[in-house]
Order: structure tokens, then sequence, then C-alpha cells
């Protein structure tokens, strides 16, 4: 009886031997089964022979073989089965992540790396299947594998019209051992994105609107993931260009100006997306126009003698807005030399206001004093030019004497005038200079006026007022 046995070897190869105890044979027929029932020849060998390499097994696969020896007059029985199977790995497959998209997002999942191997068997040679646990959510036909240059990658397209999840297993054989992976695929609800609602508006015109807060959310998105845009009604009024976004996260918030005399209205709305859905809130604004403030009864000239001051010019104002007690009413001096602010005093209350100037002691020239009345919004201004005339040029000379060496003058006082003497040494194009050091002293209604240097040579005096 011939006794077989089966050896792996090589990938792919079992190596078979049996002992040959016949001597008249011609060759040896080895047979192989995969059911251990239906045989088929796979190869011979010639007399003597006692080994067979039968190449091109799938590895892991269990065979059945036997062998007989035959001659010229028939076969012999055949040997005892012997089972064997080429050594071999069960492939290996990497972990897919789960795949999330947000319902009506079409972003695509195409191309995703999985890692495939086999110790004994090309990529090619592997086969694969895949399942899907909800043919709805993922058919068949919206998921793929594909192999290219050695590399496998997935291709998975849910239909993304309703939300759910469907479990993906791809199942990888190598013809003898089957491994399996799994992962989910979702498609999330995507909520649509909420849009607080904002309060209607009455505003002036050339006015800032700040600060008109509105809050954005969504349940899948972060607030700084969401898109928000402002668009108007009313172009002409409020162009979308001109509303500023401000903000950020969830709490946004709008800020737009309102162009001199321009009234109407505007509807503004809001709209908020999170890339796939979008929301949106409107709100109105009516823009109205602020009438100026109204100075009425002052004299746009005012002409003063020197020393002289005035008061109670009296004048009203108003606003077809604003609450007389609330306008706020300023003056301011061009000139604070002439007339400081001191010198400025406003009176009254609600639309009788008055008002008081007193210009600087020994001061002339122009001033102007200007109102102004400010709503809030808009500013009326109101001007007066305020002429303080010079003080008198005459001068009333009671005396002129030499005492001790000394040239001294008397003068008429007079209110609001300060006097001075200059001296010359030529009354031909000599230059009058003041005299320095100037003693003055006044004594009832005389100013007297002595030079401290004595008088050398000839000197002329004249008394002056100070300008
Ligand atoms: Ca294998
Ligand atoms: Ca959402
Ligand atoms: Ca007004």
């Amino acid at each position: 009886m011939l006794f077989l046995t089966t050896a792996a070897n090589a990938a792919g190869t079992l190596n078979l031997t049996w002992q040959d105890n016949s001597d008249n044979e011609v060759g040896f027929e080895i047979e192989r089964s995969l059911d251990g029932v239906g045989y088929e020849v796979i190869g011979e060998v010639s007399a003597d022979v006692q080994s067979y390499s039968d190449e091109g097994v799938i590895p892991g696969i269990p065979y059945s073989y036997r062998v007989r020896a035959y001659n010229e007059f028939g076969y012999s029985g055949y040997t005892n089965v012997s089972v064997g199977a080429a050594d071999n790995t069960a492939p290996a497959v990497g972990t897919i992540q789960d795949l999330e998209v947000l319902r009506g997002d079409e972003t695509q999942f195409a191309a995703i790396p999985v890692d495939v191997s086999d110790a004994e068997s090309s990529l090619d040679e592997l086969s694969f299947e895949i399942l899907s646990s909800n043919l709805e959510l993922l058919p068949l036909n919206r998921v793929s594998l594909e192999i290219v240059e050695g590399v496998a990658s997935l291709s998975v397209d849910p239909v993304r019209t309703t939300a759910g999840s469907s479990e993906v297993t791809l199942l990888l054989s190598d013809g003898a051992e089957m491994v399996e992976t799994s992962f989910l695929v979702s498609v999330l609800p995507n909520y649509v994105p909420t849009v607080s609602a904002i309060e209607d508006l009455a505003v002036y015109d050339g006015v800032v609107v700040d600060g008109i807060s509105v809050s954005v959310s969504d349940r899948e998105s972060a607030g700084e993931d969401l898109l928000v845009t402002v668009a108007s009604s009313n172009e002409g009024l409020i162009p979308s260009q001109s509303i500023e976004l401000m903000g950020t996260g969830e709490s946004r918030s709008l800020r737009f100006a309102t162009s001199q005399g321009g009234s109407g209205e505007a509807s503004i709305t809001v709209s908020v997306s999170d890339g796939v859905n979008s929301a949106s809130q409107s709100f109105q604004i009516v823009v109205s126009e602020n009438e100026v403030p109204t100075i009425v009864g002052l004299a746009s000239e005012l002409e003063l003698g020197s020393g002289q001051s005035v008061d109670g010019l009296s004048f009203t104002i108003g606003d077809g807005e604003t609450s007389p007690a609330e306008l706020q009413v300023s003056v301011s001096s061009s000139n604070t030399l002439l007339v400081p602010e001191s010198g400025i005093v406003l009176s009254g209350t609600g639309t009788s206001r008055t008002l008081q100037i007193t210009p600087a002691a020994r001061q002339h020239g122009t001033a102007v004093i200007t109102v102004e009345v400010f709503d809030g919004v808009k500013t009326t201004t109101h001007s007066i030019e305020v002429t303080v005339a010079a003080p008198d040029g005459t001068i009333e000379l009671v005396d002129f004497r030499v005492e001790n060496g000394h040239a001294v003058a008397e003068v008429m006082y007079r209110s609001g005038v300060d006097f001075a003497l200059v001296k010359t040494d030529s009354l031909r194009g000599g230059e009058w200079t003041p005299v320095e050091g100037l003693e003055i002293e006044l004594d009832g209604n005389r100013v007297t006026l002595r030079d401290p240097q004595a008088i050398e040579g000839a000197v002329y005096y004249q008394a002056v007022i100070v300008e």
C-alpha cells in the first residue's frame, strides 16, 4: 500500500510524498478533490518518483489527494487520502471612520482610503462584498470599493433627503478566510437655524443707529460658522452695503447711518445660513426728517461803545421734535480777549432765553458770539458780530511841568482808559518811545504821570492812551 502525506510549502503550493511499494509501475496519477467525493486527475509522474508539488492551490483551502500507480495492465489501488491546505493568513482591513453629513448637504465622500492587505494574495485577487443595513439611506449602488494601483478606496453617497443612518459592512475574502469591518454612515437632521426677532424702529435722518442686537443659533453649527447677511428693501434710503454687521458667534448686531434729509421706510432682513438651511427675520425702519432747531430774535450785529456791556438780549428757541427744556444751548466767543467766556452769560428756561455780553475792560475790536442750539441730532447756530469801539482818543491835559528835573503830566481820569507818557529827542523824525518805569498816581479825578528819569538835553513828551 502506498502511504501519502501532504505538506504546505511556499504560498500556494502543496507538496505530496508517498512510498513507492511497486516495482512494475509505469508511473503514478495524482488526483485531487475539494469535497473529498469527486476527484480529478491533476498530474502524473514517472516510475519511481515519490513526490509531487501541486502549485496553484488557494492558500488556506483544504484539498484531498490520493495517488495510484499504473502500468500497461491497469491501476493499483489508491493510497490513503491525505488532506492538506497551503499556509494562509486571513486578509486584514483597517478601521473605517464613521461618516456624518447634514441633511441636504451634498458634500461627497469619495476616495476614502481603506487599509487592505493580505500576506498571500494581491488586492486584485481578494473579493469584496459590501452590505448596507439601511438600503433606503444607502442603496448598494451608492457605495463602492475601488482598487487602483494597489490602493483600495471607498466612495459613499448616502441619500440626503431624510435623516438616519446605515451600518455599512465591508466583507473581504482571500478565498479561504473572510474578515469584515463596519462603519456608520449618518445623515443628520440639520435643523434650520434661528434668528431672534428684531423690533421695528423709528429714527430720524442723519443719525447713526447702533447696537441693534440679533441672536443667531443652530442645532448643528457653532455660532461662528453661521453665515449672517443683511439686506434692505429700500436701497435708496438705507443701502444694504451700508449696514455693518458686528459681533461674533451667536451675538450679532447691526449698525447703519441714515442720510441727511432722507425719509421713508425700509424693511431690513437679517438672514442666517448653516450652509444648507437658512432662516431670516425682518424688521421695519421708519426714517423721518428731524427739523433743525430754531433761534429767533437775535440781531446779527451789535455795536458797543468802549466799556459798554449789553444785558437782556432776549431770544426764543424751538424745535419740531424736541421740547425746549431738552434743547442744549451753548454760546462761544471767537475772540476771548475781547469777549471772554466769563463775559457771556446765558439765562432763561424753556423757549425764552437771555444773553448777557460783557467785553473785557479796555479792549476794543470785534468778536463773533455764536449761539448753538442742539436737539441731540442737529444743530442750529446764530452768530452775532459784536464790535466794541476804541476808547475816545482825546486826552484832557490839566498840567505839564518839570519838577526837580523830572517831567510830570497831569490828565483827567477816564473810566476804562490807561494813560502813558512817550518821549523823543527830536520832533523831526525822532522815534517816540514809552517812558520806562513810568510812575502813575491817581488823585481824585486826576492822573499824574512822572518820568523817573531826569531830563537831560532836549526831550519832548506826549501823554497818550494805552491801546
Ligand atoms: Ca490569505
Ligand atoms: Ca442646522
Ligand atoms: Ca429737531
